[in-house]
């Protein structure tokens, strides 16, 4: 290790911020003025574990649908995913430690990982629009140079883009060609081949207004919209001019249940807002009445998994189709899926490393948080499976036309990770096919009434849960207080949790009325500022 490399690059970005910062959820999310030093330390954390994988590794800077001061950092590992657990650990570790102790933490590292610190190193760094982005890439950049690993810096790109190049680096490109230009044409291609030569079918038509959030998705679709042709025509509306995220984006939409700033209300008009980073995206429109309807993260995941599984019977291939949500699945959703889809249904913790790792149990896994953040995993098994069917002459020409159909719906899926963009092209894709407007799709099934409050509180850390969240083990007394007043409610459930990617409590409740879960969302809020240390103003409860 060259020590003196280190020193000097150190010495740029020393460690201002004297309070304990987290590897969370989403990697590192904070204010973006006290982020420098952790951004030049996973850099140097980037080439470790590039070289201790003996893989390109990916590096992205973004807060996400956090507001525009904030900013974040996380890393992506060889096949795409997350960073493994143990590593969060070590991620956190080096953030914090002193300057003084940078370099022994590193060799720490370097030894109880059995690292080669000769191997080669490749580090895929990408960013998001903040202003902060470039002067936070310019630390990690610092932090990877310094342990003489190989930069590949992508620039603006969005988190999905980001996963993708790393996996098409990882796979000889077998998975695609690591460049934009390869991601742009492996997804359009795919969505021009099913959509054939008619965009047009039934209730579908190939318009989709679009809100941006102001962010890197606007960029993308921008250039995604030059390959797709006259397939779809996308009308762009927080176009990256606004204000980043505010009053716009998918996180906005999903929580306040409401129509983004600067989209034109037209009744019946098929809409769609994707997040800062374009890993998330939620569907909505306005009825004849104004009323608003929107089409989540579930929605978006029975559709997925209900068109997979009639092609699946109509293929006649015998492969095992799951399903994974969170506990902020709606109740709704879930009931449909295991009554009427029939599709076996799994929930995990918050956060997509726990999704994808539960749906690689299936040979098709859908994931997808309520939130929009989700995608579609294939066994190696199961495409081989699917491509043998295409070409076996044997079976009648509905069933592989079935499998082909499937194939290509595969394509467009950006399999590395939720990508708001290929998430759109496969929802317009199932649309098309079933000549579906967003009403037709809304009928499948009533969403319970829902609500989500934030409580602010000294140490968010002080809930503990288990059971996929759903139920909390610590401070004493909360979980009680908390299943006497659902109980209180027909159909009501609530739960509690510490966020991963801000310093607070989520409440979230739901019910069968909307003043009802208004209450009891805020009922529990209160029993959480009272039993968890809350902090600032004392939540409300209607009456
Ligand atoms: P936290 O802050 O841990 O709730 C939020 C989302 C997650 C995930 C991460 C990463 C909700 C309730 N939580 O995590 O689902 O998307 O951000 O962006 O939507
Ligand atoms: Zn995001």
């Amino acid at each position: 290790m060259d020590v003196t490399s280190i020193e000097t690059a150190k010495s740029l970005h020393p460690k201002t911020y004297d309070g304990h910062i987290q590897y969370g959820t989403a990697g590192f999310r904070t204010r973006s003025e006290i982020l420098d030093h952790v951004m030049f330390r996973m850099g140097l954390l980037a080439v470790l574990r590039s070289k201790s994988k003996r893989a390109a590794i990916g590096l992205m800077i973004t807060a996400s649908h956090n507001e525009e001061p904030d900013n974040g950092v996380k890393l992506v590992d060889p096949a795409g995913e997350m960073l493994e657990a143990s590593w969060e650990k070590l991620a956190t570790e080096l953030a914090n430690v002193e300057d003084a102790k940078l370099v022994s933490t590193l060799q720490n590292i370097v030894s109880t990982q059995n690292i080669d610190i000769n191997a080669p190193a490749n580090v895929v760094v990408g960013r998001d629009t903040r202003q902060s982005s470039p002067r936070l890439a310019t630390a990690a950049v610092d932090g990877i140079k310094a342990l003489q690993g190989m930069v590949n810096d992508f620039a603006v790109i969005t988190t999905p883009q980001l996963h993708y190049l790393v996996v098409c680096l990882n796979t000889n490109e077998s998975y695609g060609i690591a460049t934009l230009h390869g991601y742009y044409q492996k997804l359009s291609n795919a969505f021009k081949e099913i959509r054939g030569s008619s965009p047009s079918y039934k209730n579908y038509t190939p318009n989709l207004v679009l809100d941006g959030a102001n962010g890197v998705g606007a960029i993308a679709v921008r250039e995604f919209q030059k390959y797709l042709g006259d397939s779809i025509q996308i009308e762009l509306y927080n176009d990256g001019s606004g204000k980043l995220n505010y009053m716009c984006g998918a996180d906005f939409v999903k929580v306040q249940q409401t129509q983004p700033m600067n989209v034109p209300q037209q009744q019946n008009v098929r809409c769609a807002s994707i997040d800062g980073d374009a890993d998330r995206v939620v569907y909505y429109y306005t009825d004849g009445q104004n009323k608003f309807h929107l089409l989540d993260g579930d929605r978006i995941a029975t559709l997925i998994a209900s068109y997979f599984k009639e092609l699946l019977q109509e293929s006649g291939l015998d492969l095992q189709l799951g399903l994974v949500q969170t506990a902020y699945a709606n109740g709704g959703s879930t009931d449909y899926i295991s009554k009427i889809l029939k599709i076996p249904v799994a929930c995990v913790p918050t956060g997509v490393k726990h999704l994808h790792h539960k749906a690689l149990d299936f040979d098709i896994g859908v994931y997808f948080e309520a939130n929009g953040h989700g995608t579609v995993t294939f066994k190696e098994s199961a495409l081989g499976t699917i491509r043998s069917a295409i070409a076996n002459l044997r079976l009648s020409e509905t069933a592989r036309s079935a499998a082909s159909k499937l194939l290509n719906a595969i394509e467009v899926i950006n399999q590395t990770v939720g990508d708001a963009l290929s998430d759109v092209l496969i929802v317009e894709t199932i649309l098309h096919s079933k000549g579906w407007s967003l009403a037709d799709w809304e009928k499948s099934y009533t969403d319970l009434p829902n609500k989500q409050l934030k409580v602010k509180v000294r140490d968010r850390n002080v809930i503990s849960t288990v059971d996929a969240e759903r139920k909390c083990v610590t401070p004493a007394g909360l979980q009680e207080r908390i299943d006497t007043l659902v109980a209180t409610y027909p159909r009501g459930r609530s739960f509690v949790r510490p966020s991963g990617t801000e310093d607070l409590v989520r409440v979230y409740a739901e019910g069968q009325s909307v003043s009802e879960v208004q209450k009891l969302a805020a009922e529990v809020s209160l029993a959480v500022y009272e039993l968890a240390g809350g902090i600032g103003p004392i939540p409300i409860v209607p009456n």
